[in-house]
């Protein structure tokens, strides 16, 4: 590539990364009645809005004709005393930043508690999600939970039934892992048709983290598990909405499962199931119990209510596919996404996010051209298995409007379905497990929207 290519490529951010949630609600039902212009208008709007500025900021060139005053005029934090240590115990992110954050789908869901709020992947680098950005979804609202009150028990086919603290579990030998987690209903909207405008909305339930526990096998053994016929275990949190799922004991002997505590180097976040929850590496969200109060050792599935009502697929012929658990390879485009605008030609990082419930990811196409032609993206390192894994790949756009797509394989050979594929074996009537392959159409005025081509 030419260092020239490099300089070029001004992209304005998605809509959400400056808008106030009217405006948001605006841009998605826009979007829904299909509207071409619909990020345009919503961008006229969000101007009048405060962090409008800075994000038009983003878009101007730098002056040169009389020198750019950002250099010459010294700025006062290269004069001045700056703030001193401590000023906050916790840091935040910058002021700047403040608009990229975790939002909810307008008109979802109708209660907030039993709802849903979606990660900015559109506005994040590399593979961890700051904690304070992971996506939440809550069936009866979040609790912080008094970490010296909670107890975890242990029962059902064992010699031993037993309960621990907090304490307890700490001064076990522990291990820290990096695992994405992906509630089964990501990209639920999108299996009838396109319905929401940015890829925060279509892929944002989907969150990694370096999660810090104690193997939950260590734990049965512990209490004298009969591994041999207790084929299943029942999961149990201590939040109202009385979430319990199935785990097959394959994967808990396999020593993947593990009971956390920890989330990015500190402990979870209330959130995300403080002061303990279930990873599942793999596997759909809902199986990541929060709060986790209880195992329980059993011979056989428990067919709960959200194993018999819920998170079961609609299958074409009319029936329902239960217990169908594993996040199947997926990957996202999250440069350029929709409500993104491309404000030149030339060069631009399409950069995405690829991931597998089966392992590690092997490699990623991309294509440019609406799947015509793909072309193979640096993956960037490490890549870890059941983790989420950056991919970059160069490009020079010509003006002319195209469509951008990317398709994941894992290391068994799955290679992720178009919506075509997916829908011959799928059907269109489910809610969960769609993996298909994103399509973002470059539009000639650089607005970046989201279609489905098979
Ligand atoms: N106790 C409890 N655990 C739970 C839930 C819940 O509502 N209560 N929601 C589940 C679902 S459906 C998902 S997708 C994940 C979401 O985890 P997060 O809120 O940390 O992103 O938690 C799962 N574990
Ligand atoms: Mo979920």
């Amino acid at each position: 590539m030419k260092i020239e290519d490099r300089n070029a490529g001004r992209i304005r951010r998605a809509p959400e990364g400056f808008l106030s949630s009217d405006g948001i609600r605006t841009v998605v039902e826009e979007a829904k009645r299909d509207r071409r212009d619909f990020i345009r208008s919503a961008f006229a709007t969000a101007v009048a809005g405060a962090a409008g500025g800075a994000a038009l900021a983003q878009g101007k060139p730098v002056p040169t004709a009389d020198g750019d005053p950002n250099i010459l005029q010294l700025p006062a934090h290269s004069k001045g005393l700056g703030k001193s240590v401590v000023t906050d115990g916790y840091g935040k992110p910058s002021e700047f930043e403040g608009n990229v954050q975790r939002r909810q789908s307008p008109g979802l869901t109708p209660t907030n508690q039993a709802s849903v709020s979606f990660a900015p992947l559109q506005s994040l680098f590399g593979v961890v999600t700051p904690s304070g950005l992971h996506f939440e979804r809550h069936h009866q609202g979040w609790w912080d939970i008094d970490p010296s009150k909670h107890r975890f028990m242990i029962n059902g086919m064992v010699k031993k039934p037993m309960v621990f603290t907090l304490e307890d579990l700490m001064r076990l030998p522990s291990v820290s892992r990096f695992h994405f987690i992906e509630c089964g209903a990501n990209t639920a909207v999108e299996w009838g048709n396109v319905a929401v405008p940015t890829a925060q909305y279509t892929h944002g339930m989907l969150s990694c983290s370096e999660f810090t526990g104690v193997p939950l096998v260590t734990l049965l053994e512990m209490a004298g598990a009969n591994l041999k016929d207790g084929n299943f275990v029942l999961a149990e949190g201590a939040d109202g909405s009385s979430m319990t799922r199935t785990i097959p004991m394959s994967v808990i002997k396999s020593g993947e499962v593990f009971v956390a505590y920890g989330q990015n180097g500190e402990m979870l976040r209330p959130e995300n199931g403080y002061p303990l929850r279930l990873i599942v590496p793999g596997i759909q969200g809902v199986s990541w119990v929060k709060y986790l109060r209880r195992i329980e050792v059993g011979d056989q599935p428990y067919a709960t209510k959200d194993e018999a009502i819920h998170y079961i697929d609609l299958m074409p012929g009319g029936q329902h596919r239960q217990y169908a658990s594993l996040q199947e390879c997926k990957s996202v485009v999250t440069t350029p996404s929709g409500g993104q605008v491309l404000l030149d030609k030339g060069f631009y990082n399409i950069t995405g996010l690829a991931w597998s419930g089966r392992g590690k990811v092997k490699k990623v196409d991309v294509s440019v051209d609406g799947g015509r032609n793909w072309r193979t993206a640096r993956l960037e390192s490490p890549v870890m298995s059941k983790c989420l894994t950056r991919f970059n790949m160069n490009w020079i756009w010509d003006g002319k409007p195209t469509i951008i797509q990317s398709r994941a394989t894992d290391e068994t050979g799955y290679v992720q379905p178009n919506y075509r594929q997916l829908r011959a074996v799928r059907g269109t009537r489910s809610i969960y497990h769609n993996n298909a392959i994103q399509s973002w159409l470059v539009q000639e005025n650089g607005e970046v929207k989201n279609v489905q081509v098979s």
